[in-house]
């Protein structure tokens, strides 16, 4: 017997959890990522919302002529053509908040061991070499540092919060100011770097946001200066951070995303200031299942009653 229940098309690239948590209300149509989508035209035609993680392209969105509602897996949903869903009435949900502790809690051991080389003391004793003398003293310490943050939303402001125990004087730089936090508020980022030591980037990818991280920010942050990026990679200039690492213009790097991820220049794994993650900021068991519910449940919600639960802020439309 054919389903005639909707249909809600799945990447299967996508967290497992989203198609479980559908297929009990819907048909689920699991589809490999490709240049177009492998779909009959008759499945294509009972699709209503599709579950993504990363790009969603326009083609596929008119491969889908009665598409609803796409819901992207992560909170950056740079990777979905949003101004071809805005035209098409599309709505496109994110999943803010539930992966806020995590990317902070990561955030915060990146900075860590780019300031006090943990992962690498760890090689250096599994490598069998302390009975030889002790681990060389680090260069860098974050006791009495001034972190500067860019990008105080619902993860900066987490980044923040675990900060204060530490310490540190905390800034910040934002387009808007928030009067609701004690931090020193900087108008622009060039003007922040030049005050600060420490610099997480937590911002996200936007035409505005492209390289703003250049070398004119690594000199301002100067050589005993530290730079965090848990974003986004576009929003460095990877070809200044390798200068500016390799010859201490700048003091030391922590990066979990990259400008081309998963591809990370070859020069910048050689370089020993350099500490790289490859882009774990919420790669837990416990959030990724957080995330997945809340992937399935706006386009539950969606089907059921014509009202999405995080939509983006250029897609605020109901049915
Ligand atoms: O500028 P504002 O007031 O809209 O503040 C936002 C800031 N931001 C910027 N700051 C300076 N210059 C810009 N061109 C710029 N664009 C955005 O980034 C806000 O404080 C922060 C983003 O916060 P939320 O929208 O709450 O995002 P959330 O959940 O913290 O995630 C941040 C990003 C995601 O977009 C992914 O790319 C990545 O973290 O996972």
């Amino acid at each position: 017997m054919p389903d005639t229940r909707p249909a809600v098309l799945v990447l299967s690239d996508v967290h497992p959890h989203v198609a479980e948590a559908l297929a009990e209300r819907f048909e689920v149509v699991l589809v490999e990522r490709s240049e177009r989508l492998r779909i009959e035209p008759a499945t294509a035609e009972r699709i209503r919302a599709a579950a993504s993680s990363g790009s969603f392209n326009s083609a596929w969105m008119d491969q889908l002529p009665h598409l609803q509602l796409i819901a992207n897996f992560g909170v950056g949903y740079d990777g979905v053509d949003i101004a071809h869903a805005v035209a098409r009435r599309v709505i496109v949900t994110n999943t803010p908040d539930v992966l806020n502790d995590e990317v902070a809690d990561t955030t915060i051991g990146l900075l860590l061991n780019t300031v006090r080389q943990f992962a690498k003391a760890e090689q250096w004793l599994r490598a069998g070499n302390w009975a030889g003398g002790p681990y060389p003293l680090t260069p860098f310490s974050l006791t009495g540092r001034h972190v500067g943050i860019f990008g105080l939303g619902r993860i900066g402001k987490e980044i923040a919060n675990r900060l204060q125990p530490f310490k540190v004087k905390i800034s910040y730089h934002t387009r808007t100011r928030h009067p609701d936090v004690d931090y020193d508020y900087y108008p622009t980022l060039k003007d922040m770097a030049s005050a600060v030591d420490t610099l997480i980037a937590i911002v996200p990818k936007t035409a505005a946001t492209h390289k703003v991280i250049d070398a004119e920010i690594m000199r301002a942050l100067g050589p005993q200066g530290v730079l965090i990026n848990v974003g986004r990679g576009w929003s460095v200039d990877e070809d200044d951070l390798i200068a500016t690492l390799g010859d201490g213009t700048l003091g030391a790097a922590g990066l979990d995303v990259f400008y081309d991820e998963p591809h990370v220049p070859q020069v910048l794994l050689a370089l020993p200031n350099a500490t790289l993650l490859p882009h774990i900021g919420s790669s837990t068991v416990p959030t990724r299942h957080a995330m997945a519910d809340l992937v399935a449940n706006n386009i539950i919600r969606w089907l059921d009653s014509g009202h999405a639960i995080t939509p983006v802020p250029e897609t605020p439309l109901k049915r």
